[in-house]
């Protein structure tokens, strides 16, 4: 194989996994901008992220959020995506929309509260089972306002002993993957504020638990490919939350903000062989304001450009540049690989999949807009927080 055709190969087996919500209402805590045509219930966000799919080619499963995707039967839900091309991906908890959340959830100082939030986690296992998902990813909102308001190592206690009874009931060839989050909704304490924190439950935990990289949850100038390379070279890379930050969670376009950063991160995971490993590629973003499925399908394409410049970095001429010390000569290989225009690779990629070649201008025409807006009335809303 030429080296284009592989990277072409690569390409095709692309997957990234768009979430239920993002198909859905959302806003800001100041307004929710309600949006003509969105689905009314899980089964319609399937039938969108189908949409997703079938124009780009690299969106094979959608992720799920409980209970803001519950259904009466989760098998049933499974066979309407699998009807439509898609399958269910992962199942996302949901600890932090109950007024028995106010101080934590699997971290809460009441007995009580922590066996409800495991509960919830538990079922979600159930849900997993039901619809065939892989992996259940968790991100707590638990953590503290004010110094001293709980004990900071106690709360690690708790977290760490409800982790291990969800990890107990997992089964074969499921995982757990732990998100982070630097703040919000707690401003003092968040007791999984980083990827430290969420690796060393991990690890203790075992093979199944898996961190997440939520692109979002970082201090401004965090270098978050460093982390990707740390955590692929642990072992220990579970996945993405793929969004786009201007300055705390904004869940904004993934490659909007920055695209020289996401081509950093996918270089990152080509070189540290997660790319043909089981690191699942998520979005994780809301489209307040504009239109919901193009804004997916341009998240989608941007990852796809991001990977396709990532694989296109020459790693030989890179490994001896920076053997020999060329400093400049080694940043030159990397820059070009990012400057290189991928779109005409990615279009033909697309026709090579049977695919049209511009997959915003497909969608555009295949009138899938105007026929959601004339038959759904009273779309749902995301949910909050996202
Ligand atoms: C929250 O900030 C996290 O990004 C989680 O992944 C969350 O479950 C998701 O954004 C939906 O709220
Ligand atoms: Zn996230
Ligand atoms: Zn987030």
């Amino acid at each position: 194989m030429t080296e284009l055709a592989a990277v072409k190969a690569a390409l095709k087996t692309q997957a990234v996994e768009t979430p239920s919500w993002a198909y859905g209402n959302s806003g800001t805590r100041f307004k929710v901008f309600a949006q003509a045509g969105v689905p009314r219930d899980p089964f319609e966000k399937l039938d969108d992220a189908a949409k997703v799919h079938e124009f780009t080619g690299v969106a094979p499963t959608v992720a799920l959020h409980i209970p803001w995707d519950k259904v009466e039967d989760y098998a049933a839900l499974a066979e309407h995506a699998k009807a439509r091309g898609v399958r269910i991906g992962a199942i996302n908890s949901n600890t932090f929309q109950d007024d028995d959340y106010r101080l934590g959830s699997i971290c809460h100082p009441d007995a009580a509260v922590r066996k409800k939030a495991v509960g919830h986690l538990l079922e979600c296992v159930d849900i997993m089972d039901a619809t065939g998902s892989r992996d259940l990813k968790l991100w707590f909102a638990d953590g503290t306002n004010y110094p001293g308001q709980d004990d900071v190592r106690s709360r690690q206690d708790r977290l760490a002993e409800g982790l291990a009874e969800v990890y107990e009931r997992l089964g074969e060839g499921q995982r757990m993957l732990l998100e982070y989050k630097l703040f919000e909704p707690a401003f003092y304490t968040t007791d999984v504020p980083d990827w430290g924190t969420a690796y060393a439950h991990c690890l203790k935990l075992g093979d199944k638990a898996q961190v997440v990289v939520d692109t979002g949850h970082h201090a401004p100038g965090t270098n978050i490919e460093f982390i990707v390379a740390t955590l692929l070279r642990e072992g220990k890379l579970g996945g993405f939350d793929f969004n786009s930050r201007f300055y705390a969670d904004d869940d904004l376009m993934v490659g909007a903000a920055d695209p020289f950063q996401l081509f950093r991160i996918m270089y990152e995971v080509v070189r540290g062989g997660g790319f043909t490993s089981d690191v699942a590629f998520m979005l994780d973003q809301c489209h307040n304001i504009e239109a919901k499925i193009p804004a997916i399908i341009r998240s989608v394409m941007n990852v796809q450009e991001a990977t396709a410049k990532a694989l296109l970095v020459d790693a030989e001429a890179l490994a001896a540049a920076q053997a020999s010390g060329d400093v400049l000569g080694a940043n030159a290989v990397l820059m070009d690989a990012y400057d290189s225009d991928v779109r005409p690779l990615l279009r033909e990629v697309r026709q090579e999949m049977g695919l049209a070649p511009d997959p915003m201008a497909a969608y555009r025409e295949c009138g899938w807009a105007e026929k959601v807006v004339a038959e759904r009335v009273g779309g749902q809303q995301a949910g909050w927080g996202a």
